[in-house]
């Protein structure tokens, strides 16, 4: 399938064709198809009955253990099918037009629209996970399937700490699972996740990012300050009830 000398991009996804896949769409819009290597992967597969991981298992390469996942020849892995679809957009063919809108409301609309899809696709198979493992007799909890992959998300972040990087959008979505994660793991949380869990234990490199970036003035401005103005469910409907008048005047405009 793939042109001679071009670069190999392999695609580890679910190949089920009975739902459109938004990724290979992309690949074929951006006139990339040619060089991708599809990977078959069942990540649900690696559920046996002592849930233990399987051969389907990808952690290795990939923390969340999730599919799609894309790699390329030089080694760079990407995951979470929003990153990629936007990786192979930007690496389209010269001929190929951009599934992305330049600029202006037309962008943050394909954008909302895309998280919207997505939405419905992942509320989806987690509601069919469930089915699936009453069916098969298999019962692991939300927690026995989701904890250890956070422990995998934090030793990779563990693994990649010490490396030199400007903050950037990443640092940004990192600090608040993590500190979410710190929160939940404290007792004197209504809803403890993992009581007295210790995410620094074992992980000084991450530790000591962590510290670092909490520190920056933008995180500083925000974290462990109480909003000061009105808490109210009047207030809220009030803002609710001005976007619903906008919204309609630009309607009634168009
Ligand atoms: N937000 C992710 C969701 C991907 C997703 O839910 N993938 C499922 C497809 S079956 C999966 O790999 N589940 C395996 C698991 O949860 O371990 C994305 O858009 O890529």
């Amino acid at each position: 399938m793939r042109a001679p000398g071009s670069l190999e991009i392999k695609l580890f996804y679910s190949p089920f064709h009975s739902f459109a896949h938004k990724t290979l769409i992309v690949a074929h819009e951006a006139g990339l198809w040619e060089r991708l290597t599809l990977v078959p992967t069942f990540p649900f597969r690696n559920l046996d009955a002592e849930f233990v991981t399987g051969q389907y298992d990808m952690s290795a390469i990939a923390p969340l253990g999730k599919v799609p996942c894309l790699a390329t020849e030089d080694g760079a892995v990407l995951y979470a099918s929003q990153t990629i679809v936007e990786y192979l957009n930007a690496h389209r063919a010269e001929n190929a037009l951009s599934l992305y809108p330049a600029e202006g409301p037309a962008r943050w609309d394909a954008l909302t629209r895309l998280a919207l899809g997505d939405a419905i696709f992942e509320f989806a198979v987690q509601l069919s996970m469930e089915g699936w493992i009453e069916r098969e007799l298999r019962r692991p909890s939300i927690y026995e399937w989701l904890w250890p992959k956070i422990i995998a998300a934090l030793d990779h972040l563990e693994s990649i700490a010490a490396a030199p990087r400007e903050f950037d959008v990443g640092d940004a979505g990192i600090l608040q699972g993590i500190s979410y994660l710190a929160a939940k793991a404290e007792n004197s949380d209504d809803d403890p996740v993992c009581p007295n869990y210790d995410w620094r234990h074992d992980r000084p490199a991450l530790a000591a990012w962590y510290d670092q970036a909490m520190q920056r003035l933008s995180v500083q401005q925000h974290y462990q300050r109480d909003y000061e103005g009105d808490l109210s469910a009047v207030n809220h409907q009030r803002h609710v009830a001005e976007v619903l008048a906008a919204k309609t005047r630009s309607s009634a405009v168009d």
